[in-house]
């Protein structure tokens, strides 16, 4: 059994919004705060006015808890224009496309997904996959940051929407039947190219020359060496042409699919977050004990399929070959966002976290990067592979304070502060320099640095 006592992840006591910080604190809060405001697109906000013109689902979250320091309305519009998007089936689609944007500036763009075609979509245009189930713990931790009547309000009607975000996860994507959503797209995973991918992406058929009917629109943003590659996004998109002529329906994935994978981040987020809605589920007046219940249900299921007792951490599960993926990125350390994982896995994490692969210390010496260091397909430039994310740093942070380990957390809030010092508010972050890399306005990084600025 797993214990359930330890507070989720974005609970601890309200705390001010804090913003008049003075000195370098206050220069870094204005940067933060110009940063979302000029990805503000009315409504919502978009990751970067160039790269993501559209509105991401787990970006959307993040940004909410950074909002709700500066302009704390903005919060509950982010999350409600999200929500609005979600499907009648309950998912919540990783990209809704903005109408007055042009259908070229993005790739693929919502000629490509169609959702048009599909019954239970909704009016707007969106994508047909989801990503990793934030949301809940997003609008608890923006809440208990700033709780309010409005706040309460948005609360009332996210409820059963999250809800449904949830039980979709739960039911039609639990194809191994073990309790645990599967993802059906890298995309869904968030970290897109990450290296945890190369086994089960190895299996999709598909030549770079599929790309030749498409033009990518990242590569003219990016530094394609920064990017996952022509070969990635050949297979994207076979991933996705298969997922959409089954009309984006679970029903047969495990016959038909070509990749099915259960994520340790994704999963961990699940199950996160049906703490944060026992909590929610309080200030509305609903049930809490059925959500705590399916918290310890999933944390049971992550232990027992995705952790490594020969590797000492978390991977993925492919369900194509019934295996564990090899890599060891840094998805095998978000487990940690459990406030229930069993002792003997916190302390194997914390061994990995601070080992040579990872590096966390009190006080880091370099950033936390996405993928082990010492392996030998380790890419300090190329995107998921690599780099260090404030989003995942975040997490890890979160996790850290849930089990009590204050001076490692201290040092990843550090290392964050330090790199947007340096660099702005970059996308990622090349994880032995700290330079800025991938978009120089950066949503998520600049909602985050906020967050932790006010801690
Ligand atoms: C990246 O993913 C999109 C596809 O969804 C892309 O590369 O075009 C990822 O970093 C993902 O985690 C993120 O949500 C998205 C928008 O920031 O960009």
């Amino acid at each position: 059994m797993v214990n359930q006592t330890v507070p989720p992840v974005g609970s601890g006591p309200p705390v001010r919004a804090a913003g008049q910080t003075a000195g370098e604190d206050g220069r870094l809060w204005e940067l933060a705060r110009d940063t979302l405001d000029g990805n503000w697109a009315g409504g919502h906000t978009v990751p970067s006015r160039t790269l993501y013109p559209h509105q991401w689902s787990w970006d959307s979250a993040f940004i909410a808890i950074g909002w709700a320091h500066v302009r704390p309305e903005r919060t509950w519009s982010e999350l409600t224009s999200l929500f609005r998007a979600q499907w009648r089936d309950g998912r919540v689609p990783h990209i809704v496309f903005n109408p007055a944007v042009s259908g070229g500036a993005y790739f693929p763009g919502p000629a490509f997904w169609a959702s048009e075609t599909v019954e239970g979509a909704p009016a707007v245009a969106t994508s047909g996959l989801v990503q990793p189930p934030v949301h809940a713990l997003a609008a608890w931790h923006a809440y208990r940051r700033l709780p309010s009547e409005e706040g309460r309000a948005a609360l009332r009607r996210l409820y059963p929407r999250l809800v449904a975000q949830q039980r979709y996860l739960a039911t039609c994507r639990d194809v191994g039947g073990a309790g645990l959503a599967s993802i059906v797209h890298p995309w869904e995973s968030g970290l897109d190219n990450s290296p945890a991918w190369d086994a089960p992406m190895s299996a999709v058929p598909a030549e770079a020359a599929v790309m030749r009917a498409y033009r990518r629109r990242d590569t003219v943003h990016a530094d394609p060496a920064h990017r996952p590659t022509d070969l990635d996004y050949a297979r994207y998109v076979t991933i996705v042409t298969a997922y959409r002529a089954g009309g984006y329906r679970d029903d047969d994935l495990a016959e038909r699919h070509p990749f099915l994978v259960e994520c340790p981040l994704f999963n961990a987020a699940m199950g996160a977050s049906e703490l944060a809605l026992a909590g929610i589920a309080e200030v509305v007046g609903a049930d809490p004990g059925p959500h705590r219940e399916r918290a310890v249900r999933i944390t049971e299921a992550v232990v027992t399929r995705l952790y490594d007792p020969d590797s000492g951490t978390f991977h993925p599960r492919d369900l194509r070959t019934g295996r564990l993926t090899p890599a060891r990125t840094v998805l095998g350390l978000t487990p940690l966002i459990l406030p229930g994982l069993p002792t003997r896995q916190i302390e194997a994490v914390l061994a990995e976290a601070r080992s040579a692969r990872f590096g966390l210390a009190a006080r880091m010496d370099r950033p936390l990067p996405s993928h082990d260091r010492t392996a030998t397909d380790f890419e300090p430039l190329r995107y998921w592979r690599g780099p260090s994310w404030m989003n995942i740093v975040w997490l890890i942070r979160h996790g850290l304070l849930a089990h009590g380990h204050d001076r490692l957390a201290a040092g990843l809030r550090t290392s964050m502060i330090e790199l947007v010092a340096a660099a702005g508010c970059h996308e990622y972050f090349h994880p032995d320099t700290g330079a800025g890399l991938g978009s120089p306005a950066f949503s998520w990084t600049a909602a985050l640095l906020l967050d932790v600025l006010a801690d």
